[in-house]
């Protein structure tokens, strides 16, 4: 039923990948163009690395409202908190697991909402912008792929009515939910900056996927990226595990050991184990 937005491997479809990869972005880009306001889900551990600044100069090109939505609060530390408020603007800082936040994001968007001036109305149809009928306020949300977007629609809306997966790259279509009767909000499917996108070179697959843009389960080489991670986080990772290292080759025999991720023969399954440790990363677990 799912579909992968980067794996090749694993549907074979090589072909059919890289054309959907292309498109998430127009898709973007349209949101984009048709909302009066745009909701921008970021990370709010990365909330640099998670913000795509080519549709950002989109949005003030085409003079449209930003919201900056710093999700995943409950991943950070009361520190780290303190020092994220006010480096973006206008923002809110959400968790969509504790739902906190969540009111003051619903009386940001009302108000700004009553700001917006009135311009001819336009929506996307079988792909296609069109002038709308609908007169509604379209707020468009956007952001990195995993950062919540989903989850904060079904937050705002009250209703199971957007689709959440943990995987990056769940939602692959734009869906609609009423937020009241004049102001409807547009899910979209996660892009990553074309800047720091890249199917090849391996330092950007690093960073992206240290940041939630690919998931643990598809990534190729995940010792490479646990490598990446041990330059940044060492202590953070030392931490959780309750192992020490000098090099992120010994940290992942360390813990596969503790783990009991053994291959035939009681080698350290290196996969696994460098897996499990971008898994635990990924779902906040282990906290920097
Ligand atoms: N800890 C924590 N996890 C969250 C929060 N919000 C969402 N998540 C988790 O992040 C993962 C991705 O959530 P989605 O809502 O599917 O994210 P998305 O941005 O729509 O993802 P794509 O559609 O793949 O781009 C899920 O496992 C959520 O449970 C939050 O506030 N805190
Ligand atoms: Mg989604």
């Amino acid at each position: 039923m799912k579909k992968y937005l980067f794996s090749s491997r694993r549907t074979g479809h090589i072909e059919n990948m890289t054309r959907q990869r292309v498109k998430y972005p127009e898709v973007a880009k349209r949101i984009v163009d048709t909302s009066d306001i745009i909701l921008e889900v970021l990370d709010a551990r990365f909330f640099n690395e998670t913000r795509n600044t080519e549709l950002e100069e989109e949005i003030q090109k085409q003079k449209k409202k930003i919201i900056y939505v710093l999700n995943k609060a409950d991943l950070l530390r009361e520190k780290k908190l303190k020092e994220i408020k006010g480096k973006v603007y206008p923002y809110v800082i959400v968790s969509c697991v504790k739902k906190t936040g969540v009111k003051d994001l619903r009386n940001l968007i009302k108000r700004i909402a009553k700001t917006v001036e009135k311009r001819e109305p336009r929506e996307i149809k079988k792909d296609k912008i069109v002038i709308s009928k609908n007169k509604k306020i379209k707020v468009g949300v956007i952001g990195y792929p995993n950062t919540g977007k989903s989850s904060l629609l079904n937050l705002l809306s009250r209703k199971a009515g957007a689709g959440i997966g943990s995987e990056a790259g769940f939602t692959k279509n734009v869906q609609k939910i009423n937020l009241s009767e004049e102001i409807v909000l547009i899910d979209s499917p996660g892009v990553i900056s074309e800047k720091d996108y890249s199917s090849s070179d391996r330092e950007k697959i690093s960073k992206f996927t240290i940041f939630g843009g690919k998931s643990y389960t598809q990534v190729k080489n995940p010792d490479e990226i646990v490598n990446e991670l041990f330059k940044n986080y060492k202590n953070a990772i030392e931490k959780f595990y309750k192992v020490e290292a000098e090099t992120s080759d010994e940290l992942i025999e360390k813990i596969g050991q503790k783990k009991n991720f053994l291959k035939k023969g009681g080698l350290v399954n290196e996969d696994k184990t460098a897996r499990e440790i971008l898994r635990a990363w990924q779902k906040g677990e282990i906290k920097n």
